[in-house]
């Protein structure tokens, strides 16, 4: 057992020097048998997993059997048959010579600690006897699961037939979770993914910090540039001219974290201006008038003095939203995770779309359809006698496991009673990057017992795993059926192109031998997953060998339609079965039935408040090492206002450390790019650089990670989310971590 975890390099290691024992051999011929190598296809079928849009597409190979490129499914109305450029460069996600190769087992060597090669019959008897005795020892419970993304899914099905619900995952206390919350306590539905949109057909468009340009989510960048060129009216808020600013009508440069005191103004005017959609709010909505007192004081005077928006551009800006109604859309935003009050952020969003009439109604807000796959059957999983929800009970209106509460329960101490974590799956998450407060994260990593990582590439928590298991990258192999809820349902099959590279495998047959090994093989009755896909599409009308020839389905909606009916009977899915402008719930469960504006603490002297976003040719931690997209983007900048360089004697492109409010220094340097673009008090940055693990060979030490510098969470009391943009940074123009006097590293 290992009491202390330390980070250890994951050399590049060769599959060759490797031997395996006949039976592992034999294992691996029954995974590799023919569905790989169908070679009467020049083209295979595949969906997206640079990101989670999951655009459809076709992989091509050449005679030789070689990935040539991807490009998108024509009749895949999720992307419109287009890929993104990361989509396009996820072909280098299988070139990438760091890739993993070889499942890899932590070992001591005297007081040193390194990986050793092992074969996939070690590395899995290994973690199935150690789920075995977490389950003797601690319970099933104590198992945890982190995850994000295709393999996650594969391990979500092991765990729950293992009888652990002790699951999390990036995407929602660290991602969309507060909007969520806030949309279904308003319109009793979450937003969902992709958004329902009806960006296309819009005539005014209102991003509040969503970057769509830089935010890359495919079906969106598309229906908005349809919708500059329709002459609908952009409205950016955003207090960086971001790529959407600058195509935008109005750009709203606002101080950060006060965009709740914009909303309560924007809803003050559409009141008090009765430009709200009257008919809609009279028949759907409730607590209209409760809402309308509770603005009637938060005018655009009162904003002024908050935000910095002039109180004449808050109105003009109303005024237009107000025109469009209810072809408007004030979105949501996806990651939310801001100041902590961001479910109380959304809900004034929601109350917005709500009384401009854009939820249900052509040019806002579509009623999505999608299709349910059914399950491959199998025994009813396990009741656990505690799961992610009974850590995430201080919050109640959590309705997704929180990764960082995962986390803190592993850690004696932190842990509630009775509840502690003693190992971790972490599969497709890099949560070094993902999860804030990386001394938590190195805690609980120290604390527990055994911690096994499935991934792609050496990423910085592969480093700190005690079994690797090297994955295939999605376009060696075959996973769940792509079915996305959109203005109507489809289905995308996703199928492998060429054979796993090295020993590399996929999620869903480590999954399964896992599961063998555990006695759940009623949970895993089949060969391989071409029978479970088979058996499923089978049961939705179609079959394996057509999904192989057109990757995409579309189907008819059945459920209704895409908007509501003038005057139609509808019931929302609250307690009052409206749209709620008081909320019942959020005051039964003791929170402000309205949002309420609430200061946020401003960068003390000689700080910055830290920002960060996307870049359009990557996806946070993934892509970075990415030879395509590398070669696009190889390093993060830091952008700052020239009015601070001049002060602080700081040139463009000059390389800078950062120390965060809290002492925390960046491992790497950042390259300064001054920009009039960002405001004064504020710098800017790209997620997913500043990689630690030297294995990722073009990358390794290319920029600086937001993620060291978040230290300050300001939690969301609602459902847990980890808000991020509360830090602070000064910044250093000698490096910090230079020799001391004894000639000895500082770190
Ligand atoms: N500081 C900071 N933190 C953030 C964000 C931020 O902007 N700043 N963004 C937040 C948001 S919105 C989200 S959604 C999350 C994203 O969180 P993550 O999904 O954890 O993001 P990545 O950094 O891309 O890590 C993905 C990991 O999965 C691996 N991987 C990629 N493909 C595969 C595969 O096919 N199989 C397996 N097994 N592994 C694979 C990659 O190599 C990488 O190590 O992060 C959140 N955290
Ligand atoms: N290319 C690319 N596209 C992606 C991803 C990716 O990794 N790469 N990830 C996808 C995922 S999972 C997600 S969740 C989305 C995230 O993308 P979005 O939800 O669109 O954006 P955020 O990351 O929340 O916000 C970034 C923007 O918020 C602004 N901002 C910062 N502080 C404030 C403030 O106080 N007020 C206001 N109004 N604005 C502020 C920043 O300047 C920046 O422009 O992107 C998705 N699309
Ligand atoms: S938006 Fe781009 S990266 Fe995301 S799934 Fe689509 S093609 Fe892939
Ligand atoms: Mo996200």
């Amino acid at each position: 057992m290992l009491t202390r975890r330390k980070f250890i390099k994951i050399s590049a290691l060769s599959a060759a020097a490797l031997s395996f024992g006949a039976g592992s051999l034999s294992l691996l011929a029954k995974a590799n048998k023919d569905p790989y190598a169908l070679k009467k296809f020049s083209r295979f079928p595949t969906y997206c997993e640079v990101c989670f849009w999951k655009c459809a597409g076709w992989t091509h190979v050449d005679e030789s059997g070689k990935i040539t490129k991807i490009i998108g499914n024509e009749i895949d109305t999720h992307s419109n048959g287009r890929f993104c450029p990361r989509g396009t460069g996820g072909v280098g996600m299988y070139h990438d010579t760091d890739r993993l190769r070889v499942p890899l087992i932590r070992v001591k060597k005297g007081e040193e600690q390194t990986f050793r090669e092992a074969t996939w019959e070690e590395a899995l008897d290994l973690i199935a006897s150690k789920m075995k005795h977490i389950k003797e020892k601690y319970g099933s419970e104590s198992f945890a699961l982190l995850k994000h993304g295709s393999p996650g899914k594969h391990m979500e099905h092991l765990f729950k037939a293992y009888g652990s619900d002790t699951i999390g995952e990036p995407a929602y206390a660290q991602c969309r979770g507060p909007r969520e919350t806030a949309f279904s306590t308003t319109f009793g539905e979450w937003v969902g993914s992709p958004e329902p949109t009806d960006i296309r057909d819009t005539k005014c468009l209102v991003l509040i910090g969503s970057h769509i340009g830089e935010n890359m989510h495919n079906g969106q960048v598309q229906e908005m540039s349809d919708a500059i060129d329709n002459k609908a009216t952009i409205i950016v808020v955003d207090p960086r001219l971001s790529t959407a600013a600058s195509k935008a009508n109005f750009w709203l440069p606002i101080k950060p974290a006060t965009d709740l005191a914009l909303l309560l103004a924007w809803i003050h005017v559409i009141i008090e201006e009765e430009l709200y959609d009257k008919k809609y709010v009279e028949q759907y909505g409730h607590g209209f008038d409760d809402l309308k007192v509770h603005v009637q004081n938060m005018t655009p005077e009162w904003a002024y003095g908050i935000t910095t928006i002039k109180p004449d551009i808050i109105r003009k800006t109303a005024r237009e939203m107000g025109h469009a109604s209810p072809a408007v859309i004030v979105h949501p935003g996806r990651h939310v995770v801001w100041y902590g009050d961001d479910t109380q952020r959304g809900r004034a969003v929601a109350i917005l779309n709500g009384l401009l009439g854009s939820w249900g109604r052509r040019g806002g807000f579509f009623f999505p359809e999608g299709l349910s796959i059914p399950k491959y059957p199998h025994p009813k999983y396990p009741k656990p006698n505690w799961s992610w929800e009974t850590l995430a009970e201080k919050y109640p209106l959590a309705e997704m496991g929180i990764t960082n509460e995962i986390i803190r329960s592993s850690i004696p101490g932190e842990a509630q009673e009775g509840h502690l974590v003693k190992a971790w799956m972490v599969a497709g998450t890099n949560l070094i990057k993902s999860i804030p407060n990386k001394r938590l994260i190195e805690d609980a990593m120290n604390a527990i017992e055994f911690m096994v990582v499935v991934d792609t590439m050496p990423s910085d928590i592969a480093g700190y795993a005690d079994v690797v298991l090297p994955e295939c990258t999605y376009l060696e192999r075959y996973d769940g059926i792509r079915s996305a809820s959109h203005r109507h349902p489809s289905i995308a099959l996703r199928m492998p192109a060429v054979k796993p590279k090295y020993e590399t495998q996929p999620a869903w047959w480590m999954a399964k031998q896992l599961g063998e090994r555990l006695g759940l093989h009623d949970y895993f009755n089949y060969k391989d997953f071409e029978e479970v896909l088979d058996w499923q599409l089978k049961q939705i009308g179609s079959s394996l060998d057509e999904m192989k020839k057109i990757g995409v389905k579309n189907f008819d909606r059945k459920e209704g339609n895409l908007y509501l009916a003038e005057g139609e009977i509808f019931e929302f899915n609250t307690n009052t079965g409206k749209i709620e402008f008081y909320s019942t719930e959020l005051e039964a469960k003791g929170f402000d039935p309205m949002p309420k504006y609430t200061p946020h603490p401003q960068p003390p002297q000689g700080f910055f408040r830290l920002n960060y976003g996307r870049a359009p040719m990557h996806t946070f931690s993934r892509t970075v090492n990415n030879p395509n997209l590398h070669d696009l983007m190889d390093e993060n900048v830091l952008w700052l206002n020239p009015k601070a360089g001049k002060i602080l004697d700081i040139k463009d492109t000059q390389y800078v450390w950062l120390k965060n409010q809290d002492g925390i220094l960046s491992t790497f340097p950042i390259k300064v790019r001054l920009t009039e673009r960002i405001r004064w008090d504020s710098v800017y940055m790209v997620h997913g650089f500043g990689q630690t693990n030297k294995s990722m060979s073009k990358t390794y030490g290319k920029g600086a990670a937001d993620t060291e510098m978040i230290t300050n969470i300001m939690t969301d009391p609602i459902m847990g989310g980890t808000g991020m943009r509360g830090n602070f940074v000064m910044l250093l123009s000698e490096n910090p971590h230079k020799t001391d006097t004894k000639n000895k590293k500082v770190i």
